[in-house]
């Protein structure tokens, strides 16, 4: 079938969120100041260079040169691999393994579209990655959210035109993301973040019930 479902990895198929906001916590402390939690919001969907800038700009440290800012992102980064270290099939959010399984046995075909450079890790870790056709993520773009390119580069992957792809998002820029890239997207959270998505769920469990066949 030439049809596919494309899923974000963050806020869709696990909540990372949590130990990245942990993880900038930590570093934003190291560097004297304090990242607050109703900013942690500002980095949900967004590459982890512009999340260091996000963080930055909340201790008024924006002037570091490019080469302390790679080292803060990579102790960043150390920190998160440290917090996921744990992670397992227990940590896949309410249905995204039913739905899954359910879209795959009816022919759709499946795809990773996600920033994070350790998206393939994760759905290693998750135990689901055998449940993926392809995995775009932050490793093979080079342009973020909401940029399209994430998302054409898995319907490229997939042999799939955009126009027959559903993509997975809970981010603003995610939404953006998979309209600019021509593709139907279903909203996963708030109506205010996701204007723009065809069909807006307040949780993944809800994909179960969703009417996705009429995207098609
Ligand atoms: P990494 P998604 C995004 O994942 C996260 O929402 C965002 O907070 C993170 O900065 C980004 O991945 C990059 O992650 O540092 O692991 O490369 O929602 O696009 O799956
Ligand atoms: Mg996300």
């Amino acid at each position: 079938m030439n049809r596919a479902f494309i899923f974000d990895l963050d806020g869709v198929v696990v909540n990372t969120a949590k130990f990245h906001y942990q993880a900038w916590k930590q570093l934003a402390q190291s560097l004297g100041f304090d990242f607050p939690e109703e900013k942690g919001e500002l980095l949900k969907g967004v590459s982890r260079m512009e999340s260091l800038e996000i963080v930055l700009e909340a201790g008024e440290m924006t002037h570091l040169k490019a080469v302390e800012k790679e080292v803060l992102a990579d102790s960043k980064n150390r920190l998160y691999l440290d917090f996921i270290s744990g992670l397992s099939n227990e940590d896949i959010l309410p249905g995204i393994y039913e739905f899954l399984l359910r879209i795959r046995s009816e022919g759709y075909r499946t795809a990773l579209g996600s920033a994070s450079k350790s998206g393939g890790l994760i759905l290693r870790r998750l135990g689901i990655e055998n449940l993926f056709d392809v995995i775009a993520d932050g490793l093979s773009i080079t342009r973020a959210k909401p940029d399209p390119e994430v998302f054409l580069t898995a319907a490229e992957g997939l042999c799939v035109n955009p126009g027959n792809c559903v993509v997975v998002e809970d981010a603003r820029a995610g939404v953006a993301a998979a309209k600019n890239g021509g593709m139907h997207c279903i909203g996963i959270g708030k109506e205010e973040v996701l204007k723009g998505a065809d069909l807006i769920l307040k949780h993944t469990g809800l994909l179960l019930e969703a009417d996705y066949k009429s995207f098609f």
